[in-house]
């Protein structure tokens, strides 16, 4: 049938035309209005960026080095805790120190300090986020012979994970986490034996042995840790390093397809790289609990790590505000999608 005009027609759209114009101006309003009260979350292929202060982060690692290298049993070191401590306790519900001594490869005592500020402690749905913060006490892969009995600032090695996990800590007292979270600071990692020294045993990674051990032993638990180790540096390369793919692969799985769908498939590449002797390894096999690594490896350097590894070299200057965003805006992003 043809349907021809008449006048109740156009009497009918004088009726709906207002209406349709009502309608669409509503829902341009209110598409504004939640644009406006979404204004701190940019979505980028239908993911929430959360907010990460690169700055902050930067400032964070800065402050660390300032203290000079924060190697076990200096004043550095001792500062330094101080510091850790009370900026975890401003954020944090609460803050626990666990202090021990060590003995190290050359047999030297170390005084230590594993430092971890809890969110919701009473919550049973836990996760961790980890850094070593102590530095090392030679520079051992110095190119130049006479660095190599001197100790490193650890800009990359050591503070760029715990600079990004302090701006975590400030971020998530702003916007709780419904979630249980421990930002963890392991001691003595870094006091491991040089490429000159040839000793059996498990010298790396001394502060989470201890924790892991602690841990085990009051019945501690937590659904997965993630650990920050390197992850300041301008050409960072981050792999499935071995361990995490193997205690922990839907983890590894679960933070590189997030930072991928943030656009950093440059940083996280979905590639397979060396196992490393790391803190994760033993909070994997001492407490049981899953944990991946996030560490800078370099498949085309002689160590395996890069360029300014275990060097003095690795001091502020060679810090990159991009890589700390990258990595603290994938780590937000994980959290919040728990
Ligand atoms: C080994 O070289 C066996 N482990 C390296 C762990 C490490 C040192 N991470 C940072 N510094
Ligand atoms: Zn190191």
């Amino acid at each position: 049938m043809f349907h021809r005009f008449n006048t109740n027609d156009f009497a009918e759209m004088k009726k709906t035309l207002p209406l349709i114009l009502i309608c669409s101006f509503l829902l341009t309003g209110m598409m504004s209005c939640d644009n406006k009260k979404n204004k701190d979350d940019v979505v980028t292929s239908n993911v929430k960026v959360p907010e990460f202060s690169a700055d902050s982060a930067f400032l964070y690692v800065k402050k660390q080095t300032d203290f000079g290298p924060r190697v076990p049993n200096s004043e550095a070191h001792a500062g330094c805790a101080a510091f850790l401590e009370a900026e975890l306790a401003r954020f944090c519900d609460t803050v626990v120190v666990q202090s021990f001594d060590v003995k190290a490869y050359d047999g030297t005592v170390l005084h230590s300090k594993n430092i971890m500020g809890r969110f919701s402690p009473e919550n049973s749905r836990r996760i961790i986020l980890a850094s070593h913060w102590d530095s090392r006490p030679f520079a051992d892969h110095d190119s130049k012979e006479a660095n190599r009995s001197k100790p490193i600032d650890g800009a990359n090695d050591g503070a760029s994970g715990v600079g990004v996990l302090l701006e975590i800590a400030r971020q998530l007292s702003m916007k709780n986490p419904g979630i249980g979270i421990d930002i963890l600071f392991f001691d003595a990692e870094d006091y491991g034996t040089p490429s000159s020294v040839d000793l059996p045993g498990d010298w790396w990674g001394l502060g989470s042995q201890y924790w892991a051990k602690q841990a085990a032993a009051a019945n501690y638990q937590a659904e997965f840790g993630i650990l920050l180790d390197m992850v300041g540096a301008s050409d960072a390369t981050f792999y499935h390093e071995s361990f995490s793919a193997y205690y922990a692969s839907d983890v590894v799985s679960k933070v590189w397809g997030t930072a991928n769908k943030l656009g950093y498939g440059q940083y996280f590449i979905n590639e397979a790289a060396h196992p490393i002797t790391d803190d994760h390894l033993y909070v994997n096999k001492y407490a049981n609990i899953k944990m991946i690594d996030i560490i800078h490896q370099d498949k085309k350097s002689g160590t395996g790590f890069s360029r300014v590894w275990h060097t003095l070299d690795d001091n502020i200057n060679n810090i990159d505000k991009n890589t700390l965003h990258v990595v603290g805006t994938t780590l937000l992003a994980v959290v919040e999608s728990l």
